[in-house]
C-alpha cells in the first residue's frame, strides 16, 4: 500500500444542464440506487438533491438540480432556476450534462450561467447510445468543446452506464483531500417522506399530459411505521376543479393506476409493505404564488 491509498477525499460534485438532458437518470446510475424521479418530460426535477457516494478512497456528494431553462413567466420556473443557480455555489467540480448532436438555446443559456464559475467543469455529453451513425459524434465534441474551458470531455450514455466508472474515477481525482462529511450508509440528504412524494409525483407526470403534470404538487401528509407495515397519505395538490377530476380519472380509474404504480416504487425503496392512500386537493394558483410555495416545500 502507498501512502496515496491511506488518505480519504471529500467533495461535491454539481450535475448542471438544461431540463431532460439526463442529469437525474446519471446521478441514479452513478449510486446504484434510484433516489431522483425522471421522465421524458422537460422540468421533472424541482429541487436540489444530494446523492453520496462512499467509497473506501473517497465520498462523491453529487447534487442533483432542476435543469436551467429560460422560462421564468411563473414562480416556480424562477425558483427552479435559482435552485439550480445556486447548486453552484460551494460545489468542487461540475458536471455540464449536454445531450448528443442536440445543442438547443437552453445549453446557451447554462453555458452563460457557467461562465462565472471558477471550479473545473467537466463535460459530459449524454444519450451516445441514440446516435447511430457514430462518425458525426466526434466533430460535435470538437465543436462544443470550444464553447468553453473544460477539464476533460466524456462522451457517456447515463441510460446504459457507458463511460460512467471512467467519469467517476475522473471526478474523485477533483476531490480535496477531507475527511467525510456523511456517514457510510447514507445516500442522500432527504428524508424518506420527501422521497415518497417525489415517486408519487413521477407517476403523475409518467401517466398525465403534457400541461397539467406542471400544475401539481405532491405533499406526504402522514407517515407511520409499524412492525409490519408503512401507512403513508399524501395529497396531490392541482390548482383547478377541472384537473382534480382529470387525476382522479372515470370511477377513480387514474388515481388507482397511479396509487398502485408508486406504491411498487416506494415499497422498492423502503424495502417494507406500504398501505398508501391519496387525495386530491385544490389550491388555486399555488405555482405563481411564493407563499404557498414555501408552504409546499419549495423553500432552499
Ligand atoms: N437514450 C437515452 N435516454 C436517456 C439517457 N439519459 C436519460 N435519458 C432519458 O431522458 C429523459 C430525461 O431524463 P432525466 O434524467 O429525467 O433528465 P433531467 O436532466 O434530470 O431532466 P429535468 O429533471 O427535467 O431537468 C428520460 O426519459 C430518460 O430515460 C441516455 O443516456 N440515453
Ligand atoms: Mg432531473
Amino acid at each position: 500500500m502507498t501512502k496515496d491509498d491511506e488518505l480519504h477525499y471529500c467533495g461535491y460534485v454539481a450535475i448542471i444542464g438544461r431540463p431532460n438532458v439526463g442529469k437525474s437518470t446519471l446521478l441514479n446510475h452513478l449510486l446504484g440506487q434510484k433516489i431522483s424521479i425522471t421522465s421524458d418530460k422537460p422540468q421533472t426535477t424541482r429541487h436540489r438533491l444530494l446523492g453520496i457516494k462512499t467509497t473506501e478512497h473517497y465520498q462523491i456528494i453529487y447534487v442533483d438540480t432542476p435543469g436551467l431553462h429560460q422560462d421564468h413567466h411563473n414562480a416556480m420556473n424562477r425558483y427552479l432556476n435559482r435552485a439550480a443557480a445556486s447548486s453552484l455555489e460551494g460545489v468542487d467540480v461540475i458536471v455540464w450534462l449536454v445531450e448528443a448532436l442536440r445543442w438547443t438555446a437552453e445549453d446557451e443559456y447554462v453555458l452563460s450561467t457557467l461562465a462565472s464559475s471558477t471550479v473545473p467543469v467537466i463535460l459530459a455529453v449524454n444519450k451516445v447510445d441514440k446516435i447511430k451513425d457514430k462518425p458525426t459524434l466526434l466533430p460535435y465534441l470538437q465543436e462544443i468543446s470550444t464553447k468553453r474551458s473544460v477539464a476533460e470531455v466524456f462522451p457517456i450514455s447515463a441510460l446504459t452506464k457507458k463511460n460512467l466508472s471512467e467519469l467517476e474515477h475522473r471526478l474523485s481525482q477533483c476531490l480535496p483531500l477531507a475527511v467525510p462529511l456523511f456517514s457510510a450508509d447514507q445516500i442522500t440528504d432527504r428524508s424518506e417522506r420527501f422521497l415518497v412524494a417525489e415517486l408519487i409525483r413521477e407517476q403523475l407526470i409518467r401517466r398525465l399530459g403534457a400541461e397539467l403534470p406542471y400544475r401539481l404538487t405532491v405533499q406526504t401528509e402522514f407517515f407511520e411505521t409499524s412492525t409490519d407495515l408503512i401507512q403513508i397519505s399524501a395529497i396531490i395538490w392541482v390548482e383547478r376543479p377541472g384537473q382534480k377530476a382529470i387525476v382522479i380519472g372515470k370511477q377513480g380509474r387514474m388515481l388507482k393506476i397511479i396509487g398502485q404504480e408508486a406504491r411498487k416504487g416506494i415499497e422498492s425503496l423502503l424495502e417494507q409493505h406500504v398501505f398508501l392512500q391519496l387525495w386530491v386537493k385544490v389550491k388555486a394558483g399555488w405555482s405563481d404564488d411564493e407563499r404557498a410555495l414555501r408552504q409546499l416545500g419549495y423553500t432552499e
